[in-house]
């Protein structure tokens, strides 16, 4: 499978949560139309995060959502994920293309024009782009800017997300930036109610037709 939707992307993060409130959290996020998943765990052994990949998979394909694989193109291959998503730090796109044929989704993160070409050259699918503003979420990272979001766009035919400290009350700065969708993790996986969270970012990023 290789068509998919990046328009609401939700990037998981399991910290604080039990398994099952975990899973519960995710299947309520899909139930409220998140389009595209990640499942991005940093702390768990090979097996935790292949073992954990299974159970959110079953439910990914239930609301028929793929799902890609944060860092790891070993558990995205042990599962049969529909894809993977790399930063500078992990596996080249080149590489992971070669390892997982043309079938699989691979997503890069890219901070700058040169390297959002570098990475589109190598391959990858979607590019993820950002933090747009702060974020709380576990990363290591730096702002980018909305005028080098633009560009990024403009200089890749590739969909491209943006990512990064991204709520309901704060998207309309991407208003008539030509991105494909948005990524959020806290905004969703914080949230009281992730299927309303889903819901409701959405409906505003379609108001401000970011998708
Ligand atoms: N890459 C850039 S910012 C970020 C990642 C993985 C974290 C986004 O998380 P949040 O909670 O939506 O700010
Ligand atoms: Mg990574």
């Amino acid at each position: 499978m290789k068509k998919f939707d990046p328009s609401l992307y939700f990037i998981t993060d399991s910290t604080n949560y039990t398994e099952e409130e975990f899973l519960y959290r995710v299947e309520q996020a899909l139930k409220g139309g998140a389009t595209l998943l990640q499942l991005r765990e940093k702390n768990k052994s090979t097996r935790e995060y292949i073992e954990l990949a299974e159970k959110v998979h079953d439910t990914a394909k239930r609301y028929n959502v793929p799902l890609i694989i944060d860092d790891r193109v070993d558990v995205a291959l042990a599962v049969d994920a529909e894809g993977v998503h790399l930063g500078a730090e992990d596996m080249t796109i080149a590489q992971a293309r070669k390892i997982l044929g043309d079938g699989k989704i691979i997503g890069a993160t890219a901070k700058t024009v040169p390297w959002a070409l570098d990475v589109y050259g190598q391959g990858a699918d979607y590019l993820g782009v950002g933090a747009i503003y702060p974020t709380t979420t576990k990363v290591k990272t730096v702002l980018t800017s909305t005028d080098t979001l633009r560009d990024i766009c403009k200089a890749v035919p590739i969909p491209v997300n943006a990512i990064g400290g991204l709520n309901k009350g704060n998207i309309d700065i991407l208003a008539g930036i030509p991105i494909a969708g948005i990524c959020a993790v806290s905004a969703i996986m914080k949230a009281d109610d992730p299927k309303t969270a889903v819901e409701e970012l959405k409906a505003r990023a379609q108001e401000l037709g970011l998708c």
